[in-house]
């Protein structure tokens, strides 16, 4: 008997310093079947108690169940330690430092273009403007032919229109939206449409894609004074109180008569600079008396209804108010250069 109990508390031994050294839950498990399977060490002690003699086998039967049971808490102990050393690890990775200051978010901002076309929009909504858009792609008649822009004038060239085909183009300004406006309704009508137009045009001050905003008011006795009332605001409102404005004769095949409108020069006040070409004016609008043969188009009575129109380049007055000197940067997206505004 003796020999069995020396045996079984070597097995012990020998399970338990493999334990301790298991360094992973397969290793402890290899253990486990090594000892306690099925054809493990202790379980072999446990089938040979039949072969014991019957005054020593309950001792023997005790000792057996004792080593058993130690190697089953063994692994167990072992198991946890495992399992904290691997928390402890993953506790460590996972830690963040709670009193380190915060990373500030990057904030992004409105494209310079944007603002611009906002505040402009703006200015003529608190007029009672109403703002509507319309397609990109238009058809020669309303880019050119209700705006009596007639068939040979050169901007129907296809040197200065992109021709989608035949009878298809990316409109050249935003008027057709405003024949659409006034082909579903009857004045009296206040409009201004903003959006993005397409002209064979490219070196630092045009850009083939830019935006414009144009618009127009008609009423029965709308007259010139109108015109330079509502433009005369809208230059005081974008560029201060104190800018001057001048209305200079001009041509637009779609208003007559037709006249530029001139501020005094944001740069030098009026006092010359190159910006002004030493002129000390700056051109930034279009504008006229609606053509008595645009109104014809859209059924209009041109002895009863009379209008003006306007329009401008979003672009030039983005870089006249920010001191802007090349239009292609408006469209790079450089962070160097958006971060300014
Ligand atoms: C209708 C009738 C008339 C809109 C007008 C201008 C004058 C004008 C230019 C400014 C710079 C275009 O972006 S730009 O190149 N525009 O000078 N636009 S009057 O006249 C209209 C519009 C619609 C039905």
């Amino acid at each position: 008997m003796q020999e069995i109990i020396e045996k079984l508390a070597s097995v012990r031994e020998e399970a338990m310093s493999a334990l301790k050294a298991a360094p992973s839950v397969d290793e402890i498990e290899k253990v486990r079947v090594k000892y306690l399977g099925k054809k493990g060490a202790v379980t072999e002690f446990l089938k040979s108690l039949g072969a014991v003699d019957p005054s020593v086998k309950p001792a023997v039967g005790k000792a057996v169940n004792e080593a058993r049971d130690a190697i089953s808490r063994g692994i167990d102990g072992r198991h946890s330690e495992l399992k904290r050393a691997e928390d402890d690890l993953r506790f460590k990775a996972e830690s963040v430092d709670v009193t380190l200051s915060g990373r500030r978010t990057v904030l992004g901002k409105r494209h310079p273009l944007n603002r611009v076309m906002e505040e402009v929009l703006g200015v003529f909504t608190r007029m009672g403007f109403a703002v509507r858009e319309g397609p990109e792609i238009e058809t020669e008649y309303y880019n050119f032919e209700a705006l009596n822009i007639p068939k040979l004038h050169p901007a129907r060239d296809m040197q200065d229109t992109f021709y989608v085909k035949d009878d298809l183009l990316l409109r050249t300004h935003t008027s057709p939206v405003q024949i659409r406006v006034m082909e579903s309704m009857r004045p009296p009508l206040r409009v201004v449409a903003p959006g993005k137009v397409y002209r064979r045009d490219a070196d630092v001050t045009h850009s083939p894609m830019f935006h414009q905003v144009e618009g127009f008011m008609v009423d029965e006795h709308i007259t010139f004074a109108d015109l330079k009332g509502v433009l005369t605001v809208f230059c005081r409102a974008m560029f201060g109180a104190e800018t001057k404005v001048r209305f200079r004769p001009s041509f637009f095949p779609f208003t007559e008569p037709s006249a530029e409108v001139d501020i005094s020069c944001v740069i030098c006040s009026g006092k010359g600079c190159r910006v002004c070409k030493s002129t000390g004016w700056l051109e930034i609008l279009g504008s006229g008396m609606i053509h008595p043969e645009v109104f014809r188009h859209v059924k209009y009575d041109s002895e009863k209804y009379s209008g003006f129109a306007f329009g401008m380049g979003i672009e030039r007055i983005a870089m006249l108010k920010y001191g802007v000197n090349d239009i292609r940067l408006f469209f790079e997206n450089d962070v160097r250069f958006l971060e300014q505004f």
